[in-house]
């Protein structure tokens, strides 16, 4: 086959032209040769060709500026001040929105709960808030308290890494009685520094257990003692102080309920239901702590550590009254609690027995982060009755509902 065949392409043409060595070749190719060299004031030499080295070097010096241009408009994009020492080997949420002026701390305090961490890994059907018995020691009531990272199922399905308190989401009960003389040693198994904080009690200041305000953290490994005498009386919990928005966030926290000394002066009901409420960012496996903000807003929610259709089912008799105690555990994010079946009376607020004159009735209360709402809700009618929250994203498992809701939600089952 003929090489300066007519089928060539126009690219192949003018590189042909380019490398011209005037060696005769078809009619075809001189006239090609000849449109290339049309705009050319020299003729057809190699010399025409050459770079000169003021070119070589102009060149040499664009591409530097380019490439120091690129360098400091990418670097305006990222913070260069953070190296593997400040976020080595942290996972963050996908969607957080990171600038180049977020800090390591923050990147820290975001990121997923590092599996390596994990100590303890709960039966599926594993409950928390299980009442916790204190040994007595001349006179004081002990508890010990160990937080530590678990793995913790949400829904028979559905597991997420928590921290917790002796091995349980929430951690133990702690019932008391007004007058009490207590002590919680609190023991960190954690890999960072924490503490605890009595949430609404009366005690000594360095008892209160903010860290670094009244305390020093408790260093992964570490103890620590609180004790105090309880002077009141009514709904509370515990939870950390320490990293808040992360600890108390992913688990750090349970009930504390204390009954007065007098025990007429106790709310009368038939049946108790504690209601403890937690918001969780779980993705890809990956635990986050769940908060107000962009790429961390939480896609499971709990009440006592499970979603629906995994939470409890309280059995009833018409005519029977039962004490709901919810509990503001939630890190950030408010839950309108809401029960079918008619309003229920608020009976206290924060821990604090309202007088007969100033209760009132509600069927849905703000239950904010901290607060405690303690409410009757009396059983009128048999059937199965809904307690849920009323952010209806709230009774969803991962935006899915399942046998009816999910989250926070559970039901009250009352017979004749
Ligand atoms: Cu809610």
């Amino acid at each position: 086959m003929h090489e300066h065949g007519g089928g060539e392409n126009p690219k192949e043409r003018r590189r042909k032209v380019k490398g011209h060595t005037n060696t005769g070749g078809s009619a075809e190719d001189k006239h090609a040769g000849m449109a290339g060299m049309a705009g050319m004031s020299a003729g057809p030499s190699d010399v025409a060709f050459r770079a000169t080295r003021p070119q070589i070097a102009s060149i040499a010096v664009l591409s530097v500026v380019a490439l120091a241009g690129a360098l400091v408009f990418s670097a305006s994009y990222a913070n260069l001040s953070l190296g593997a020492h400040d976020v080595g080997g942290l996972v963050m949420p996908p969607g957080m929105i990171m600038t180049r002026d977020t800090p390591g701390q923050a990147m820290r305090d975001m990121a997923a709960v590092d599996p390596t961490t994990v100590s303890y890994r709960a039966p599926v059907d594993a409950q928390g808030d299980q009442p916790l018995e204190p040994r007595i020691e001349g006179g004081v009531k002990v508890y010990d308290l160990e937080a530590s990272v678990i793995e913790w199922n949400i829904l028979p399905y559905e597991r997420v890494m928590a921290y917790a308190f002796n091995h349980q989401v929430p951690g133990p009960r702690i019932n008391l009685t007004e007058g009490d003389h207590v002590r919680f040693n609190v023991t960190n198994h954690l890999h960072e520094p924490t503490t605890v904080h009595w949430h609404g009690l009366v005690v000594p200041n360095s008892m209160d257990g903010p860290a670094e305000i009244t305390q020093e953290p408790i260093p992964a490994g570490g103890s620590f003692s609180y004790e105090f005498a309880v002077q009141q009386s009514g709904t509370f919990f515990y939870h950390s102080h320490t990293d808040v928005d992360r600890q108390q966030t992913l688990g750090l926290y349970g009930a504390l309920l204390i009954a007065p000394k007098d025990a007429a002066h106790a709310i009368a009901a038939d049946q108790e239901l504690v209601v403890q409420l937690q918001e969780w960012n779980e993705r890809e496996g990956y635990t986050y702590p769940a908060m107000p903000m962009e790429g961390v807003m939480p896609n499971f929610f709990t009440i006592n550590g499970k979603a629906y259709p995994s939470t409890e089912t309280v059995h009833l008799k018409v005519g029977q009254r039962l004490l709901v105690r919810f509990i503001g555990s939630n890190s950030g994010f408010i839950h309108p609690m809401h029960i079918h079946g008619g309003p229920f009376t608020i009976v206290a607020t924060d821990g604090v027995r309202l007088p007969e004159s100033a209760r009132y009735e509600k069927d849905t209360v703000n239950v904010g982060p901290g607060e405690r709402y303690d409410v009757i809700w009396p059983a009128r009618e048999p059937g199965k009755w809904l307690l849920h929250c009323h952010i209806n994203h709230h009774t969803t498992n991962d935006n899915v509902e399942e046998q009816g809701g999910g989250g926070l939600m559970l039901i009250l089952d009352v017979t004749p």
